[in-house]
């Protein structure tokens, strides 16, 4: 399996994200992602490769040109404020709530950045827009790849994108390469696209994105919202809008989830894709639903990462894997790659 690789994710590089009233050190750090690439060499899973660049115009697809424009010039707005700036990661911190405006676009930053965002967990960084954008590429070039007749590819990048809109960021994404991969496989002439996200959080992003959509299906096995964030969205009743009635599926799992009670929720969700009739597979592939996970709460351990990708292999799909959560520096590397090859061993 081919992965495209992101050159340029360490310029994504947040200091703290608020937590419990502080600030604390950002769980979502550059490490992950070489971690994974060093294991991917390590196995000699298939050659790596850098994308080539899509150009902005591929991003409006899913995301709106007021955000797009918005993440292009942040860092230089938020220096302009102050010089002083430059040291500091910007983060929002005030929300247009129920009943107050998000049709106007204030001149003010701090605004736009509580417009534009839902917590205040997700740093922006000098380097987040250049980060993001050639994230997307890896997003777009693996599903092309795949497109194009290839059995998988791997989108490999930081920061993530699940929790990311069509114009908001939040949880650690900016861009929502999952949904831009998607997407990508649709406008190639892909009639029914289906995403299963295996990340341990519920991917409230994608989930809206195509929520009145008959041609993406959306399934997610996730950390019930009811304690887990995101915390507003997720539960097993949200099935879908108009014409999306039926093509969005939330299996919610208790904090504490073992393997067992996990594979049990993956085998229906792989139903439910095979009932859908999906052509091709977008996999979110978080990997925080490890025992050793630090913000999370499943208890998969590193060898039950080979059965995952055995069991969406016999999908039998053409599969885009994209790179999401997983926060357990140590062994994402491990995890991931374990998903990989047991995915290409039983193919
Ligand atoms: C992103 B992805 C931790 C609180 C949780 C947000 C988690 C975002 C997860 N201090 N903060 O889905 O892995
Ligand atoms: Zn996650």
């Amino acid at each position: 399996m081919i992965t495209f690789h992101n050159p340029h994710h360490a310029q994504h590089q947040g200091q703290f994200e608020m937590f419990r009233g502080q600030l604390v050190p950002c769980f979502e750090v550059p490490a992950r992602v070489d971690d994974v690439l060093a294991e991917l060499q390590r196995r000699k899973l298939g050659e790596l490769r850098t994308p080539e660049r899509f150009d902005v115009p591929a991003l409006t697809t899913i995301h709106a040109p007021r955000y797009l424009d918005f993440l292009a010039g942040a860092w230089a707005e938020w220096v302009a404020l102050d010089p002083a700036n430059a040291a500091r990661d910007a983060l929002p911190s005030v929300w247009p709530g129920r009943t107050l405006r998000t049709d106007v676009l204030p001149a003010n930053f701090a605004a736009r950045m509580g417009l534009f965002s839902f917590d205040a967990g997700s740093p922006l960084t000098s380097g987040t827009w250049v980060a993001a954008r050639a994230g997307a590429d890896c997003a777009l070039a693996a599903a092309q790849h795949v497109a194009q007749g290839a059995r998988s590819a791997f989108a490999l990048s930081r920061p993530p994108g699940h929790h990311a809109g069509a114009d908001f960021f939040g949880g650690y994404c900016f861009l929502n390469n999952a949904a831009l991969a998607a997407q990508h496989l649709r406008d190639q002439g892909v009639a029914r696209v289906a995403i299963l996200d295996i990340d341990y959080h519920h991917g409230n992003g994608t989930q809206a994105i195509f929520y009145d959509r008959a041609d993406v299906h959306y399934t997610s096995l996730h950390g019930d919202p009811d304690t887990e964030y995101p915390f507003f969205l997720g539960y097993a009743d949200e099935r879908g809008t108009g014409a999306g009635l039926g093509f969005n599926c939330n299996l919610p799992l208790p904090r504490g989830t073992d393997f067992a009670l996990w594979s049990t929720a993956l085998k229906n969700a792989l139903q439910g894709i095979d009932h859908f009739g999906a052509q091709a597979l977008v996999v979110s592939l978080g990997i925080d639903t490890y025992e050793g996970d630090p913000i999370s709460g499943f208890t998969l351990k590193s060898e039950d990462y080979l059965r995952v990708g055995q069991a969406i292999a016999g999908a039998g799909l053409p599969t885009v894997f994209v790179f999401e959560g997983g926060y357990a520096v140590a062994e994402v590397g491990i995890n991931a790659v374990n998903v990989l090859e047991g995915f290409e061993q039983a193919c």
